[in-house]
Formats: structure tokens, C-alpha cells, sequence
């Protein structure tokens, strides 16, 4: 059958520390994200943009930027995402900032808990998303969606999918990472992430990190893909609110998606933190669009 996919636009940047990544979806929609996943065979649904809350830009309170503006943004998500699952669609979320990660994971549990899958997260960035209000140097809530899924932030974030902790750390597997705070750090360790930083990768290449991180999948999983577009080196991708040198390059990334969509089983997908205010001519909009082709299986004509 077909696969059903739905763009859902998140039009927001109320968890990050700069303004821009609310433009994220109109920039991937530019970049012809739905008529291109068309081309490989995927029928596309643009649900448009959902409508939350504007950014009053306020300085962060006990350790919060936006707390109750991101926990309605969130709660949007979480119901616009489980809408999709629930009607067999797939959904991708077009961000906006990476606090909405909360939101669309915390709805693909909840509908791994209702139809009896096993749920795994690639989580595809520079930084581990782990803090606390206690630990976050920023107060920026995009740097604590891991974190408030595994049950740690505050009620109104943790609460969103009904059950809590939505996730268990066991089932995260964080792949490009090379900006940890200290406090995350250790609280990362202690939480028992599986981290393929940079170092790994370099060590081991890509491959080796995919094959790991792969391994534990099988015929009844369902695999989320949260692609934090910071993930891949600034040189191709300068278009990020907190570009972090030093990430994987093109071939690296495309092998990355490549063994993502050879296992057939991703059945979500976040991409977020695209800054269309600090990009060059749409050039990060297009190579994440590029990337999301070979998610679903552009690359795979030599191996049928
Ligand atoms: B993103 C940071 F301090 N760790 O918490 C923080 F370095 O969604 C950055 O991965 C968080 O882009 C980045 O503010 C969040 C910082
Ligand atoms: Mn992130
Ligand atoms: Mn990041
Ligand atoms: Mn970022």
C-alpha cells in the first residue's frame, strides 16, 4: 500500500533563544518538501500550519522561558500528531523550534501504548536536549524535550501524552551530539542515554554508530526520527539557531538516512530548528529536504 503521509506545520519559535525557526515550515514547503516526497511514491497531505500562541519574547522565569506558551504549542502538537497516527497516516512535523519534539513524541507513545508497538527514537542532533530547569544555562525549553519526555520538567510538560514518563531513556538512541552542558552531562550519564557523539562517530564512522543504534528494531517497532536540522555540520547547513561546528558532512548524513529507511520501519518524523532568517537562499531548507528524500528511500535504487 501507499505510504500516507501529512505535513503538519508548527509555525513557532517558542522554545528557542533566537527568532527565525517559526518561518521553518513555509522554508520547507519552498523547498517543494511535498511535491518532491510525492516523486517517491508517498502520497502527501498538507494539513497546513496549526495556530498557537505568539512569542512574547520574555526572559525565563525559575528556569523557563515561555512555559505556558510552550506547553500550549505542545499540546497542539501532541493532538494534531495523534489525529494522524490514529487515521494510519504518518505524520511529519514541520518545526518550528525543538521544545515541539515534546509534543509529537509524546503522542507517538501514547499511540505505540494504544496499539501494542515497540517505540524507538533516533534523536538527530548537535545537542542532547537534556536539561532541567536546574541545569539549563539558557532556559530555553527546546535544550529539555528528552529530558521532560523521560519524566523530568515541569507538570504541565510532562503530563502532555497522559501517561508519565511518556518515553523511557532506554529507548532513545542520540546520534551527531558535541554540545552537552555540564550538568546535562552527567544527568545524561546517569539517565542512561545511548549517545553516539561525534567522537564515536569519528572513531567508528557512521556506519558502525547507525548499525548500533539500528539494532535493537524489529518487525513490530515503531521508529520516530527527530531530526534537529543543527545536527549536521554549518557548512551545509548554516541555516540553525545554534550552529555547532564539527558534524556530520553530506555523505555522512546521507548514509545516516539511508540505513534509516532500510530498515522500512520509521513511521514519524520531527524536522526542526530550520532558521530561515539566518539561511543562504533557502540552502538548509533544501538540503534537509534532500535528506528527508533519502529518509524514504531515494538512495535505495542500487540495492533492488
Ligand atoms: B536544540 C543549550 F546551553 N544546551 O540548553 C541550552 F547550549 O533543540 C542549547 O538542540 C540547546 O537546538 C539547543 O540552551 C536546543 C545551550
Ligand atoms: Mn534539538
Ligand atoms: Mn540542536
Ligand atoms: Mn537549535
Amino acid at each position: 500500500m501507499q505510504k500516507q503521509v501529512s505535513l503538519i506545520g508548527a509555525p513557532t519559535d517558542i522554545g528557542a533563544g533566537a527568532r527565525g525557526a517559526s518561518m521553518g515550515p513555509e522554508a520547507l514547503r519552498v523547498a517543494n518538501i511535498g511535491p518532491i516526497l510525492e516523486s517517491h511514491g508517498v502520497q502527501v497531505l498538507d494539513r497546513g500550519n496549526l495556530a498557537g500562541p505568539s512569542n512574547p519574547w520574555q526572559p525565563p522565569v525559575e528556569g523557563y522561558r515561555h512555559l505556558p506558551e510552550v506547553a500550549e504549542w505542545n499540546r497542539l502538537v501532541h493532538d494534531a500528531v495523534y489525529a494522524e497516527l490514529s487515521v494510519g497516516r504518518m505524520p511529519i512535523l514541520l518545526g518550528g523550534d525543538h521544545c515541539l519534539g515534546l509534543g509529537s513524541i509524546s503522542a507517538v507513545a501514547r499511540h505505540c501504548r494504544d496499539t501494542g508497538k515497540k517505540l524507538r527514537i533516533l534523536w538527530l542532533d548537535a545537542h542532547a536536549d537534556f536539561n532541567t530547569s536546574a541545569l539549563t544555562p539558557s532556559g530555553n525549553i527546546h535544550g529539555m524535550p528528552v529530558a521532560c519526555l523521560c519524566g523530568h520538567g515541569p507538570k504541565e510538560l510532562i503530563e502532555i501524552g497522559g501517561l508519565v514518563p511518556a518515553i523511557s531513556p532506554k529507548w532513545v538512541r542520540q546520534i551527531g551530539i558535541r554540545s552537552v552542558d555540564a550538568g546535562e552531562k552527567r544527568f545524561v550519564h546517569e539517565q542512561g542515554l545511548e549517545v553516539f557523539d561525534m567522537r564515536y562517530i569519528d572513531e567508528m564512522g557512521m556506519r558502525h554508530a547507525m548499525e548500533l543504534a539500528l539494532a535493537t528494531m524489529d518487525a513490530n517497532t515503531h521508529l520516530h526520527v527527530s531530526f534537529d536540522v543543527d545536527f549536521l555540520d554549518p557548512d551545509i547547513a548554516p541555516g540553525v539557531g545554534t550552529t555547532v561546528p564539527g558534524g556530520p558532512t553530506y555523505r555522512e548524513a546521507q548514509l545516516c538516512m539511508e540505513m534509516i529507511a532500510d530498515t522500512g520501519l520509521m513511521a514519524s518524523l520531527d524536522v526542526m530548528e530550520l532558521n530561515p532568517a539566518i539561511d543562504i537562499r533557502n540552502k538548509t531548507a533544501e538540503v534537509a529536504v534532500d535528506l528527508i528524500e533519502s529518509l524514504f528511500g531515494k538512495s535505495t535504487l542500487m540495492r533492488k
